[in-house]
């Protein structure tokens, strides 16, 4: 979508940290950290939202889990442990239209979730 930020950064329109890339996904870091290691993983098919998921393009979601594999191991966090985290839509917190893993580690996470 040409006014998506995300497929902005798929395309090289605007800069991005990138941290892996293959045919489907893109991991770069948030320009927004939460946490010392804090990357979205990017599907490069725009998908509006975990609800947006459908017979369709629901294959899609093995290659993020594929890529967050990759990208934990490539940060150095897949021994200690890190966060995923999904936000959709408005009350989900969601602000780009686009869908988004949130890979969050480098710290010690509580147990609640907010
Ligand atoms: P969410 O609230 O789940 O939609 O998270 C969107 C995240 O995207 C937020 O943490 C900040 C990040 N973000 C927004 N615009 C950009 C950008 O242009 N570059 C990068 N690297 N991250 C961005």
């Amino acid at each position: 979508m040409s006014d998506c930020v995300f497929c902005k950064i798929i395309n090289g329109e605007i800069p991005s940290s990138k941290v892996y890339e293959n045919d489907d996904v893109i991991v770069f870091r948030d320009i927004n950290p939460a946490a010392p290691v804090h990357v979205l993983v990017v599907p490069k098919v725009h998908i509006e939202s975990l609800e947006a998921l459908n017979h369709e393009n629901i294959d899609v979601v093995g290659k993020i889990h594929a890529a967050i594999l990759e990208t934990t191991k490539i940060l150095g966090i897949n021994k200690e442990g890190y966060r995923v985290v999904v936000n959709c839509g408005k009350n989900g917190g969601q602000t780009v239209p686009h869908l988004h893993y949130h890979v969050l580690g480098g710290t010690v996470f509580g147990e609640k979730m907010v």
